[in-house]
């Protein structure tokens, strides 16, 4: 039986099957931009929001009543497993993660308990809940891939040219292949929690794999992010895998087994489309278009729609996240275009 769910759009754009129109959705769209969402945190830290099931539903459908996305994503952080099996960690305001003992041993990184679902009853919650909520609409689950993860446990926060990680990984082999083990495991785990729950689809970020060059990338990151997607393969939903900077990574990223491979602003989509292998396609309009007259990031929105004409499947995106500063009613506007535009 056909269940509007199953025949969602954003859902059949991710399997490269004809959707309605061109599903929309952005990343970072929950929380930061949102004057409902900056409101709803006040007084509360990002943990804490992200640990709460009544905050996360709530800042997690937050968007999808404002603009009537084609997709939910869990309201979380990559790091977040983390905090969960006990690593001592923090989200600071206006700086990210910062771990309070970076992992440089293998004692270090044998420290790191395995990630079991009791660990994140919290998460389960509010899957389910938000899964009851969201209807015909689909929820993204989500985790970190190994690399970017690494990079925040090895570095102690945000890095810029990730020096010590990669020092590391050509470094120290061993050590790496632990700890890269160790985040595949968790990652995985993490998933199939929200795929259990109920999430229809999964993103794993690797946000900084552009970092790498191909042949490292393929050497020393690629088996374990193939590891996390092989592990929830199994399971009829789609697996999206994004970076940011990775327009030489595009092919690998796909035949790390992805069904969706997602596209930054610096590579022409068509670009992306032909380097993906026949894979669907999600992006990938410069987030800082936002900040431009309507008219003027609408004729560039029309030409990403164009050229994900292309594709097998395209999902509509930005080629990285939401900006803190967006004007929310710009996002409104580009998603109403979207549809309207791409109504077959
Ligand atoms: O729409 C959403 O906001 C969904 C929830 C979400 C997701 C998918 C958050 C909330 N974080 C993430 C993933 C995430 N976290 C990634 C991968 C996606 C991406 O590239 O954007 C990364 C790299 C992080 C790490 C992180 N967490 C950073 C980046 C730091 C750096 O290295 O530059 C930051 C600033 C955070 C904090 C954070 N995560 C999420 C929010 C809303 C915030 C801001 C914290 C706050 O409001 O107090």
């Amino acid at each position: 039986m056909p269940s509007p769910l199953h025949d969602a759009p954003f859902l059949r754009a991710a399997r490269g099957e004809q959707p309605s129109h061109t599903p929309v959705w952005f990343m970072r769209q929950a929380g930061r931009s949102l004057p409902e969402y900056r409101r709803l945190r006040e007084g509360i830290t990002m943990l804490e929001s992200c640990m709460r099931p009544d905050l996360v539903v709530e800042i997690t459908l937050q968007p999808v009543r404002r603009y009537g996305v084609d997709a939910a994503i869990f309201f979380s952080d990559i790091v977040l497993p983390l905090k969960a099996v006990g690593v001592d960690l923090d989200i600071k305001p206006g700086v990210g993660p910062v771990v309070a003992e970076p992992v440089r041993t293998l004692a270090d990184v044998a420290a790191i308990p395995d990630l079991t679902p009791e660990h994140v009853d919290f998460v389960t919650e509010s899957v389910r809940t938000l899964v009851g909520e969201l209807g015909a609409t689909p929820l993204i689950g989500f985790a970190g891939a190994p690399f970017t993860v690494a990079s925040y446990l090895v570095e102690g926060g945000p890095s810029k040219d990730h020096a010590r990680t990669k020092a590391m990984m050509l470094g120290a082999p061993e050590v790496w292949a632990a700890l890269m083990d160790k985040i595949a495991g968790i990652s995985a785990a993490y998933l199939e929690v929200q795929i259990a729950a109920g999430a229809s689809a999964v993103q794993l970020f690797d946000s900084w794999a552009g970092a790498l060059s191909p042949s490292d990338y393929a050497a020393s990151v690629m088996p374990w992010s193939a590891r996390v997607l092989q592990a929830v393969a199994a399971h009829d939903v789609p697996r999206i895998h994004f970076g940011v900077g990775t327009g030489e990574l595009l092919g690998l990223m796909g035949e790390a087994g992805a069904d969706v491979v997602g596209v930054d602003w610096r590579v022409p989509l068509a670009d992306g489309i032909a380097r993906v292998g026949g894979r669907a396609v999600q992006g990938n309009l410069d987030p800082t278009l936002v900040f431009t007259p309507t008219e003027v990031m609408l004729a560039r929105a029309a030409e990403v729609l164009r050229a994900g004409e292309q594709a097998s499947g395209h999902v509509f995106n930005l080629g990285h996240g939401v900006l803190p500063d967006t004007d929310p009613d710009q996002l409104a506007r580009l998603t109403d275009f979207v549809h309207e535009t791409s109504a077959r």
